[in-house]
């Protein structure tokens, strides 16, 4: 397991060198973040953003994310291009010697949460999601921004957006995904390149847009859909957990080695989908984060991992769920996880 942390690049008020001092972190998980979805990254902020890694002691082997341009999604005339886009940037991005791409398949809106700030007894505060408030929420006037959005869309451009979506039900977007698969795995296998993909969040759909990277019988339908190594998934216990129909460990012993990159972080079912996040311990939540690690050893798990959201404690402020200090803490709370486990399995062998 290789520990990572996500930056989010020269803005980031989590710096690299804050990063660095963070016990048993060997790198980080970044991208480009000034291109726009769909066009090509140039080899120099590619190759920037490796030195600036390095100068600080730090690895740079995981993308998160290269975007899905929607056009590929809904399977217009324009896809055939973007995906050609979307090889060249796994070419150039191998070529830099990154091993593993996180990217998702979500309609319009990546990762959707009803709060940012929920107030907790402690003081601390975190992100939360409630399915009533979220479905009372009107897309097209809402002024709730997440750090994942693409902000870049004006109110029209999403209302046609969401118009060009009426067309596309579940079964067009497995056969939009299928298309772009056949496509970029062989192009991912050649360039030494496995491609991550991440689960939606929360697995279930909303606005009457469709979401299929959901759960275990669709995660089968996925790696089946490319039966290659290179095509496998980011396993995001917080995206996956968010229902509790997902048995994650049973899940992980499934998918196994197909599993390439792990988000590790902890929610707190609080009631018929809502749930809110809370620090990454098996104690603090309703997931058995003990159970989640010891079931990607036992698989022989040899990816990535990265603490995931952290609540924000200690008067911290910064992009919401990516603060330094609650994420530091889990950080050390999974690699002490691993090490428990592995060097049981290891005396238990003796
Ligand atoms: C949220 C993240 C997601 C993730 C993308 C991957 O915190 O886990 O935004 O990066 O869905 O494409």
């Amino acid at each position: 397991m290789k520990l990572t942390f996500r930056w989010y690049g020269y803005s980031d008020p989590v710096t690299l060198d804050k990063i660095r001092q963070i016990p048993t972190v060997e790198g980080i998980v970044s991208a480009v973040y000034d291109v726009p979805a769909g066009e090509v990254w140039s080899r120099e902020s590619i190759a920037a953003l490796k030195n600036k890694a390095n100068a600080a002691g730090l690895s740079f082997e995981v993308v998160e994310s290269v975007p899905v341009h929607e056009d590929i999604k809904l399977g217009n005339s324009n896809a055939k291009r973007l995906i050609e886009n979307y090889c060249e940037n796994i070419r150039r991005l191998g070529e830099a010697g990154v091993k593993v791409i996180c990217y998702n398949f979500m309609p319009v809106f990546d990762w959707l949460r009803s709060e940012l700030r929920r107030e907790h007894s402690d003081g601390s505060n975190s992100l939360a999601y409630d399915e009533e408030t979220v479905l009372s929420m009107n897309p097209l006037t809402s002024d709730l921004s997440l750090p994942g959005w693409d902000e870049s869309y004006t109110k029209e451009q999403l209302k046609d957006l969401l118009n060009q979506y009426k067309e596309v039900d579940e079964e067009r977007l497995w056969e939009n995904l299928h298309t772009f698969l056949k496509v970029i795995i062989p192009v991912a296998e050649k360039s030494g390149v496995k491609m991550a993909i991440h689960p939606d969040d929360p697995p279930w759909s909303l606005f009457g847009l469709p979401r299929i990277i959901t759960n275990e019988e669709n995660l089968e339908r996925f790696l089946k859909l490319v039966d290659s190594p290179a095509n496998g998934l980011t396993f995001c216990t917080g995206s996956l957990g968010a229902s509790p129909d997902n048995d994650l460990p049973a899940m992980i012993r499934r998918f196994g080695r197909r599993i390439h990159f792990a988000h590790l972080r902890n929610i707190r079912w609080t009631g018929e989908k809502c749930f809110e996040e809370v620090a990454h311990p098996s104690c603090c939540g309703s997931l058995d984060m003990y159970e989640i690690v010891k079931a990607l050893v036992d698989s022989g798990f040899d990816g990535y991992v990265r603490p995931d959201h952290g609540r924000m404690i200690w008067g911290e402020t910064g992009r919401y769920g990516y603060g330094l200090y609650d994420r530091a803490l889990g950080a050390t709370y999974i690699a002490g996880l691993f090490e428990a486990i592995e060097k049981g399995r290891l005396s238990a062998k003796e």
